[in-house]
């Protein structure tokens, strides 16, 4: 019976890169990969058709992606824009959608943008040490509103899953603009 359980191990954060040692796998999201997300499609198209630019880097603890087991990984949000609006993640619901989650800031400055399918909507201004809470049935997306990586680290029930198809099709209801030089949360 022992021997079938899981043996403990440990992995190495770099807090400042935002980089995690293997075993961690890395995913990575150009411009390409956020197609119809971006509010400006005409300053999208413009971009794609020069470059594709790297928006965003997750390095990802490898466990079993079920019930019980933590997964956990670090997201590296590189400073951008498309037109007036920040690089962001793609953003999502978890397909279990009562499962929660947990992001803390290590580097840089963004925002945690959250909503439920019932029209509510929240942020919070994510600097190093701030640890938000995403409570279960809230969407999560996040964004670099400053000149450095924003880097931070999330921690979710493994058999949460990843519902992306929701956000693609509706929107997100909540965005961020520079104004002025100053990032400006709107409502749309
Ligand atoms: C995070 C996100 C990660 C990338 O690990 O998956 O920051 O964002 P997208 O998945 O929206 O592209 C998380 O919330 N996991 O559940
Ligand atoms: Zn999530």
């Amino acid at each position: 019976m022992a021997n079938e359980l899981m043996k403990p191990f440990a992995v190495n954060i770099d807090f400042q890169r935002g980089t995690i040692s293997a075993p961690a796998r890395v995913l990575r999201r150009t411009l390409k990969d956020l197609e119809g997300l971006f509010y400006d499609e005409e300053e999208y198209r413009r971009i794609l058709a020069k470059e594709d630019p790297l928006l965003y880097e997750v390095y990802e603890v490898p466990v079993p992606n079920e019930e019980g087991h933590l997964l956990s990984c670090t997201t590296i949000i590189y400073p951008g824009k498309v037109g007036k609006e920040y690089y962001f993640t793609k953003g999502h619901f978890h397909e279990k959608e009562d499962r929660a989650e947990i992001y803390t800031c290590l580097q840089g400055e963004g925002y945690l943008l959250m909503h439920t399918r019932s029209g509510d909507v929240a942020s919070i201004h994510m600097t190093p040490g701030v640890s938000a809470y995403i409570p279960p049935y809230w969407s999560h997306r996040t964004l670099n509103c400053g000149s450095e990586p924003f880097i931070f680290y999330g921690v979710w029930p493994g058999d949460a899953g990843h519902d992306y198809g929701s956000i693609k099709e509706e929107g997100f209801p909540l965005r961020v603009f520079e104004e002025n030089g100053v990032p400006v949360v709107k409502k749309i």
